[in-house]
């Protein structure tokens, strides 16, 4: 557990909203249709640096909230409040304001709308009388769990993103393109070229191992760079990168490797005023469901094997 919370506090996600989280300029829409109660809410939340647009029809709210970049809807409930409880329905429903905070504002007669409200999705209400500084704080706080949200949505993308990628190339990584295929394999024909860079340790031992790290780089940009956007290319081991073809028939897919391999033979890499010349051998195999990845990816390191044997810089099938 010591980890798994270190962890996350690096991340930032272990704390509950901070109270520290700014709320200055957020955006908050206000609806209603009493200019003074609507006037009563703007000014108490620009007091606290809160931008706010004001609307007095549920269409023009609806099209407003709609753009998806509020922080924040306060909705007054008229005595007959159905159809703000519809907006809020929809809200919900809709994506770009599925998670908008939605803070309802009523007469204390209407109790039972605002639990309704809350089941149809809002988050906070506040009675009439408004007292402006009980306005503030649950706007306050709405807006701090709203950007707390953002934040740790973003944390996790950034952590699937991390999880999926190779340090460093920035290809995607063996596990990925495990799953990659797996999948594909369920339903499409694929062909995978597995590639491993000729003699890549007498480089290492030649030039040191920063210079190795460089050629990797260097490789697979390469790699990328030749490649469809459809088509995967990940670094599979040490000095080894696997890309995977969709519906690629083997005739197809063994001139792509023989692309590849000459875009790597084409020009020495470039670095520190050397130039190292750098060849890869490459495996081909081709298949669809029916056939393993594990299947697939061993009949390429069958061909792999051979191409190295005889005699490196080839790609066979
Ligand atoms: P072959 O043509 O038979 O493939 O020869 P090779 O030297 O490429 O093959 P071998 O498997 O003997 O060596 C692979 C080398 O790749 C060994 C290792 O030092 C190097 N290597 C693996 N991963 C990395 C890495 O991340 N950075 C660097 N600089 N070198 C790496
Ligand atoms: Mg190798
Ligand atoms: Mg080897
Ligand atoms: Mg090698």
């Amino acid at each position: 557990w010591r980890l798994r919370s270190e962890t996350a506090r690096d991340l930032g996600i272990d704390s509950p909203p901070d109270p520290m989280i700014s709320v200055a300029g957020a955006r908050a829409l206000m609806m209603g249709d009493r200019p003074e109660e609507v006037q009563q809410v703007r000014e108490a939340l620009e007091a606290d640096a809160i931008d706010v647009v004001t609307v007095s029809s549920i269409e023009e709210a609806q099209k407003q909230l709609a753009k998806g970049d509020h922080d924040l809807a306060l909705l007054a409930l008229p005595q007959d409040a159905v159809e703000v409880l519809r907006l809020a329905s929809r809200l919900r429903a809709q994506n770009t304001t599925r998670d908008l905070p939605l803070l309802l504002l009523a007469d204390p007669g209407q109790k039972m709308q605002v639990l309704r409200g809350f089941d149809l999705g809002a988050n906070d209400h506040a009675f009439r009388p408004l007292d402006p500084n009980e306005l503030r704080a649950r706007a306050r706080n709405q807006i701090r769990r709203r950007r707390y949200q953002e934040r740790l949505r973003q944390e996790l993308d950034r952590s699937l993103e991390m999880a999926v990628t190779d340090q460093l190339t920035g290809l995607r990584n063996r596990r990925y393109v495990r799953r990659h295929l797996d999948g594909l394999l369920r339903t499409e024909e694929a062909a995978v070229l597995l590639m491993d860079i000729d003699k890549f340790k007498s480089i290492n031992d030649t030039h040191g191992h920063n210079v190795g790290d460089a050629a990797l780089r260097n490789i697979a940009e390469r790699l990328r760079i030749q490649l469809r956007a459809a088509d995967v290319v990940a670094r599979y081991g040490g000095e080894e990168f696997l890309a995977v073809l969709t519906g690629a028939p083997s005739g197809y897919a063994l001139a792509v490797a023989d692309r590849l391999r000459e875009a790597i033979e084409a020009e020495p890499m470039e670095t520190g005023g050397l130039a190292v010349p750098i060849t890869m051998s490459i495996g081909v195999a081709v298949g669809g469901p029916g056939i393993t990845s594990d299947q697939l990816i061993g009949s390429a390191d069958e061909a792999l094997y051979r191409a190295k044997r005889d005699g490196r810089n080839r790609a066979y099938l």
